[in-house]
């Protein structure tokens, strides 16, 4: 993509520009998992070892959020870390924020919907994020479904995620992919993941077993579909929660959430962080651990799409 036909708030930082340029591969990485999704010094961290595992296997980071006005593609850890201090109060921004906190000169961390947004208007393929919004347990009155799933539908990207978040209604949520023309593939499985779970229940109707073969189903869809598709990647085998201590941690949580009353953006932030606590920590780890499992792949995929 030519990176002057861009809106003029869009600033690509020179290796990314020159990635694009010279079409080799790069992955986006969202920064919402990092400012409002993972507790510090673990984000940040985590931030680090993304960006490490995609340039190991050959391709180029692209962090993303909006910082002073401006869209960042490409964000460095040091400008990352000031996002995600405290103190600078930054916004969750899905796609539908960005321009309004654009206009205004704002700044804030992007989702998955509001980074996949970004990338593709920069020329940008892959994404990895840790999990996929979804329909959330109650939605049948509370209407609450991420906007990652619609956007998803509207946007030609490949998502690398473990499935999506286990205190979703992840049944619902793979209808709404159905209906939404988002095929969902896993990655050397043919089993839904859930997130801290390598299983959460349900089969897939495809899989695919090598990055090159995720490369080729990626390359023919967008040549026929103008939506985006999930690559499934279960957390490394191994690293995943306890079933028991899963399930006894998500009622935990999902209470809590409940009785502090969160709502809109704030219920996933507040559930992650109310799984963190109920299990005493864990959870971050095993969301660290798929992450980072989830760069890798999102890396070598995209090293394998044609240009
Ligand atoms: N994956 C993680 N942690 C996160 C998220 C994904 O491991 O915090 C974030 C992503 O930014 C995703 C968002 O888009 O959670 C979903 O938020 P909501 O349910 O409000 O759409
Ligand atoms: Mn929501």
């Amino acid at each position: 993509m030519i990176t002057d036909a861009l809106p003029s708030s869009f600033r690509l930082s020179p290796e990314v520009a020159d990635a694009l340029a010279s079409k080799q591969a790069v992955v986006a990485l969202e920064s919402t998992i990092v400012v409002h999704g993972l507790p510090a010094p673990q984000n940040l961290e985590v931030a680090a070892e993304c960006e490490a595992e995609v340039r190991a296997a050959g391709a180029v980071p692209a962090t993303i959020a909006v910082v002073r006005g401006e869209v960042r593609i490409g964000l460095s850890l040091d400008e990352l870390a000031e996002l995600a201090d405290p103190s600078s109060n930054a916004a969750k921004l899905s796609a539908r924020d960005i321009g309004i906190v654009l206009s205004r000169g704002g700044s804030g961390a992007t989702t998955v919907a509001g980074t996949i947004a970004l990338a593709r208007r920069a020329g940008i393929a892959v994404m990895a994020t840790g999990g996929l919004g979804g329909v959330h347990r109650g939605a049948a009155t509370s209407f609450d479904e991420s906007a990652d799933l619609t956007t998803l539908s509207r946007t030609s990207m490949l998502v690398v995620s473990s499935g999506v978040k286990s205190i979703l209604d992840v049944g619902a949520t793979l209808e709404r992919l159905d209906t939404l023309g988002v095929p969902v593939v896993g990655f050397q499985t043919t089993r839904f993941p859930g997130f801290y779970l390598r299983d959460a229940g349900f089969a897939l109707d495809w899989s695919c077993d090598s990055p090159a073969a995720a490369a080729a189903a990626f390359d023919q869809h967008r040549a026929v579909s103008p939506t985006g598709m999930v690559l499934a990647n279960p957390v490394p085998e191994g690293r995943e929660l306890n079933q028991v201590a899963h399930d006894a941690a998500l009622a935990e949580a999902l209470a809590e959430a409940e009785r502090l009353g969160a709502t809109g953006k704030a219920v996933t932030p507040v559930i992650l962080a109310a799984f963190a606590r109920a299990t005493t920590g864990v959870s971050v780890q095993v969301n660290r651990d798929l992450v980072v499992s989830n760069a890798s792949v999102a890396a070598a995929v995209a090293v394998a799409m044609p240009a």
